[in-house]
């Protein structure tokens, strides 16, 4: 059988990841629509060898669709899938809008696809980081509970969009040339610079980044107790993020037994050689489908605790490819 899937946001950097992925992944693919603003209609995206026309969305646009592939912001979410479930859809939302919904799963499918059975039209794509931390850190926990994590994160310029990502070429380009960096997407320059996560604070003075981090690894997890603190900060990278995670055991966890367990873990690339000093790094996960994992080592400071480092494709498992594999457990469960 094939499906009908709609692309909501398909101009966008993680729409256009997504256009990409159901080519090279040979999704069953019946119809596929093209959906974004009033400003995108009419213009073309190319996929495979045809160019398909954009269409704005309407109360209309999810009649005969079988899979929604959203992602076009928590506010356009909030307005249109509720109209997709009617239409008899379902939808795999890349925004933040139904994420901590208890009737809305949220879903990695190396970590919870049982979840998915669950769902009432709507599944949630978790935030980038959290998707990335999870694939790393969930094969140990199976193994032997985590009970606190704490994690500093390097995000690149693509979790704030495609114009984010123009945004910090031109920057670069005009600190190069002498002229000033012009911030307009993001609040400040962020060529040749970093700066705390731009998501907005919280009564806690964590940022929403940082509590989306906690609420929904915890969701994920389906741990309510596990400890978590994280620090957010948005650095001159294109498009992958990477993270610094200690993690903290009830007994000692052994770095050959880390490093064995992720060896083989699902969805997780192994990339470490000490001699050379050569670990993850953000280009080389950049247009890959694992999360690339290395630098396990003892915590000096703490028997029962290891550190390790991380960095995985923002746009690709931290978003698109997540959302297609979600949509691919949907079709091989029969949960459509
Ligand atoms: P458009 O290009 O027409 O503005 P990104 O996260 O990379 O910034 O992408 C955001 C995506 O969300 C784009 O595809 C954008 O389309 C789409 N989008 C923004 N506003 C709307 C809207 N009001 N209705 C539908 N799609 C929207
Ligand atoms: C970032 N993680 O890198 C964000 C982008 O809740 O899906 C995605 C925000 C979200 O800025």
């Amino acid at each position: 059988r094939k499906y009908n899937v709609a692309i909501l946001g398909a101009t966008g950097a993680v729409g256009t990841e997504l256009l990409a992925l159901l080519e090279e992944r040979n999704f069953p693919l019946g119809k596929l629509k093209v959906l974004a603003s009033e400003r995108s209609a009419g213009k073309s995206v190319k996929f495979a060898d045809e160019d398909l026309i954009i269409e704005a969305v309407t109360e209309s646009s999810f009649d005969d669709v079988d899979i929604v592939l959203a992602s076009a912001g928590g506010s356009i979410s909030k307005k249109w899938l509720p109209i997709a479930t009617k239409a008899g859809a379902v939808s795999i939302d890349n925004s933040s809008a139904f994420r901590m919904n208890p009737e809305v799963p949220l879903i990695v499918p190396e970590v919870n696809p049982e979840a998915a059975a669950k769902h009432k039209g709507i599944i949630a794509n978790p935030n980038c980081t959290t998707i990335l931390l999870s694939v790393a850190i969930y094969p140990l926990h199976q193994v032997q509970p985590i009970q606190r994590i704490v994690a500093a994160t390097y995000q690149s310029a693509s979790g704030a969009g495609a114009r984010a990502m123009e945004e910090v070429k031109l920057q670069s380009q005009a600190i190069l040339n002498g002229e000033p960096a012009i911030a307009e997407v993001l609040p400040y320059p962020l060529a040749f610079n970093l700066f705390p996560h731009n998501s907005p604070m919280t009564d806690n003075s964590y940022c929403e980044e940082e509590m989306k981090m906690v609420n929904e690894t915890r969701k994920i997890f389906d741990d309510p107790e596990i400890r978590i603190t994280a620090t957010c900060v948005r650095v001159p990278v294109l498009r992958a993020h990477s993270e610094a995670i200690n993690l903290e055991f009830a007994q000692p966890f052994s770095t050959d037994k880390a490093r064995e367990i992720l060896a083989s873990a699902s969805g997780v690339q192994l990339v470490e050689d000490f001699s050379k000093n050569y670990f993850p790094m953000p280009i080389e996960a950049s247009g890959k489908d694992d999360v690339l994992v290395g630098r396990i080592r003892q915590d000096i400071s703490h028997p029962n605790a290891l550190e390790l480092w991380l960095c995985g494709d923002q746009i690709r498992k931290g978003a698109a490819l997540n959302a297609v594999q979600i949509a691919e457990l949907l079709i091989a469960k029969s949960l459509l």
